[in-house]
């Protein structure tokens, strides 16, 4: 698909698992803001750029992957965050792959500059885009981001030129 208008845009934002605890725990590396203050940023953006948002969390990576799955039906594209399931799951990337929609893969801290096992993701392969490190404004960047691609450059899917953006050094 490509040249969509942007008020005709319908986006799927995923959080994956342990999200939902955000703001009342590790908030020196996660910051103190709740999910529900993230989905309320993106649905506030999402009104001002006429982009449609459906916005869920799971802490189970087969309901993720039927999420995936479903958005081959009335989705433009895919926003992120799997959370530990990034370094773990096959199964989300083949999804993804699956669904060729255009995703930007989310993540609230520099994973680069964190464990070595957080340094290696199995999405960022068939995403467009990777936001790490920006805090809850990276899901900000990265709608903003996908709409820009959407709206102007058309649907790349998950071949497209990448990009990445983050705070820190994003390492290899
Ligand atoms: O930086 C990110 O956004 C992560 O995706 C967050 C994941 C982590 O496994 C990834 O390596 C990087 C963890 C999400 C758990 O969030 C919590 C929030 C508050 C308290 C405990 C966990």
């Amino acid at each position: 698909m490509g040249g969509v208008l942007r008020d005709m845009l319908r986006i799927l934002v995923l959080h994956g698992p342990n999200l939902n605890l955000l703001g009342n725990r590790e908030e020196s590396i996660y910051g103190t803001a709740t999910l529900a203050m993230i989905d309320a940023s993106l649905m506030k953006l999402g009104g001002e750029l006429g982009v449609d948002l459906v916005i869920r969390q799971s802490n189970l990576e087969g309901e993720l992957v039927t999420w995936v799955q479903e958005a081959r039906r009335g989705y433009h594209g895919i926003i992120i965050n799997p959370a530990a399931y990034t370094h773990t799951s096959i199964a989300i990337r083949d999804a993804l792959a699956a669904v060729d929609l255009p995703t930007v893969e989310v993540h609230l801290s520099n994973i680069y500059r964190r464990e070595e096992f957080r340094r290696h993701s199995y999405i960022s392969g068939v995403a467009v885009a990777q936001v790490t490190g920006f805090g809850p404004t990276g899901y900000l960047l990265a709608l903003r981001g996908l709409c820009e691609q959407l709206c102007v450059s058309g649907s790349t899917g998950s071949s497209g030129g990448g990009a990445s953006a983050s705070r820190g050094n994003t390492g290899t």
